[in-house]
């Protein structure tokens, strides 16, 4: 049996209980076959991938707090520290009453390589809770927020682990939490990212992920002969990568006829209103149906749908596991040229491949939305130098960043004969750069 065969066997066996784990773990091991079995060896007496699959710790936390009735709720806190060989723990903390170990470790698995294309020093961890801030006041998101800081801040540090958003986690409720950490440690430092701009957060940080999507995006466009100029677009989601992806794409002069949340559907043949969606979902936290409310040209349909609608390129910006085979299937027989992936793991791995084989273009999560971790480590950068830099610095620095992501992915995947295979492509360069520095530092 192959060395990739045997651990992933043996992960299987270990993690029967965490299919999105496994699906993350299949999707990357699977597509380093060729690096693996050129280097079979080393990689092999160096147990890289048994190390590489098994998180340096996870934590997993009790996070009691009182509701405004005056009742105690109780939540479970996560934070996986998965690999630092290659810079301090990062990545986002998700709050949604699905989050479970697997969904963390899946996330964490995946940040390794992510944080590692985007050229910054940074390593892999993710965090969270089954926590719903969905319908509750500011005081119960802070009661809650801070509860979980105080078990939290045992663990992260500027140079230890810094989290940041992630579903259910904004600006809002990283103010709380750093509140908390900084009111516990007597210490101002820039342990979380995406703070607010007047306590240490960079500018373009909210609009990064979304924005870094679009770069990327274009950059593939471009390097086959197209452009992002009267381009139909379909997005998924209506939270902070959806709407700054709307943004970017319509001031790159693509139109984007949808956006979606966890009960329904916009169609919008006029393009979507940015600034509605934004006063819909960011000021008043309120469903879909109130942008249609406010919209003629809207049509609203409840459950899933997006994928149906006619595009040239398709970006889902919601959750994992959210573009299925038949969706995948509606895609191509629409003529949809490209997807690539805001939200991390949308397509499942057959739809992954039917893209593929039918000659779509798809830039996996890796790659396609590092553009917000990498604005975090630049944040990261600031807050360590006590200055911030203007909007257009972070915004330039972001773009060269994400062209330079699309450069190496799809030289990677060059080199192993596999070209225009971008997911091999980024998970083969993000692996290369973590291996070896897993080796050059001993066996820790
Ligand atoms: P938000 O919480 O801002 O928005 C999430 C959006 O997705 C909401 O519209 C939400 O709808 C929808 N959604 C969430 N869960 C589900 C579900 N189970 N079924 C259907 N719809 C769902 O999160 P973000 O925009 O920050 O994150 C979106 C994706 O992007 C995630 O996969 C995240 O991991 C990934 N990502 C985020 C980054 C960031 O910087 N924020 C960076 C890189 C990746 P509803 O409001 O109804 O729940
Ligand atoms: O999935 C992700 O990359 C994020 N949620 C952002 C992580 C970060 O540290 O900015």
């Amino acid at each position: 049996m192959s060395y990739v065969d045997e651990v992933l066997k043996r992960v299987k066996e270990k993690n029967a209980s965490e299919p999105e784990f496994l699906q993350a773990v299949e999707e990357v091991l699977d597509s380093l076959r060729p690096v693996i079995d050129a280097n079979e060896e080393t990689y092999r007496r160096e147990a890289i991938l048994e190390r590489l699959t098994e998180p340096d710790r996870q934590f997993k936390f009790r996070v009691p707090w009182v509701d405004d009735k005056g009742q105690v709720q109780v939540n479970t806190g996560y934070r996986i520290q998965f690999n630092n060989s290659i810079g301090p723990y990062k990545g986002g903390l998700r709050l949604h009453p699905s989050v479970n170990t697997g969904i963390i470790k899946f996330l964490g698995f995946e940040q390794i390589f992510k944080n590692s294309l985007t050229g910054l020093p940074i390593g892999g961890g993710k965090g969270g809770a089954d926590f719903d801030p969905k319908g509750k006041s500011d005081r119960e998101v802070m009661a809650f927020c801070q509860s979980f800081m105080t078990e939290l801040c045992k663990y992260i540090g500027a140079d230890v682990d810094v989290p940041a958003g992630d579903i259910g986690t904004g600006a809002r409720e990283i103010g709380y939490m750093f509140g908390q950490y900084k009111k516990i440690k007597s210490t101002y430092e820039g342990v979380l990212t995406g703070k607010g701009l007047t306590y240490g957060g960079s500018l373009a940080r909210t609009e990064a992920t979304g924005y870094g999507l679009l770069y990327i995006t274009q950059e593939l466009m471009k390097c086959h002969g197209e452009s992002m100029e009267g381009k139909t677009v379909v997005i998924s989601g209506a939270g902070n990568v959806a709407i700054y992806a709307t943004q970017k794409a319509q001031q790159m002069g693509a139109k984007v006829v949808t956006c979606s949340d966890s009960t329904g559907w916009i169609y919008d043949p006029e393009g979507i209103d940015v600034e509605l969606l934004k006063e819909v979902k960011e000021v008043k936290r309120a469903r879909l149906t109130e942008y249609a409310a406010a919209r003629k040209s809207a049509e609203y349909h409840e459950g899933r749908g997006v994928w149906s609608v006619k595009c040239d390129i398709a970006l889902p910006c919601a959750t994992q596991n959210e573009l299925l085979l038949d969706d995948a299937k509606a895609l191509v027989a629409n003529g949809c040229k490209a997807v690539c992936e805001g939200a991390n793991m949308p397509t499942t791995i057959d739809a992954t491949k039917y893209l593929q084989e039918n000659g779509v273009w798809f830039i996996g999560g890796k790659a396609a939305n590092a553009g917000g971790v990498a604005t975090s480590a630049l944040e990261m950068t600031q807050n360590s130098e006590r200055l911030s830099w203007t909007f257009e610095e972070v915004d330039s620095k972001l773009q060269q960043i994400m062209v330079n992501i699309y450069h190496n992915i799809d030289d990677a995947a060059k080199r192993y004969g596999q070209e225009g295979n971008y997911v091999m492509g980024a998970n083969i360069a993000g692996f290369e750069k973590v291996a070896n520095a897993m080796i050059a530092q001993g066996v820790v």
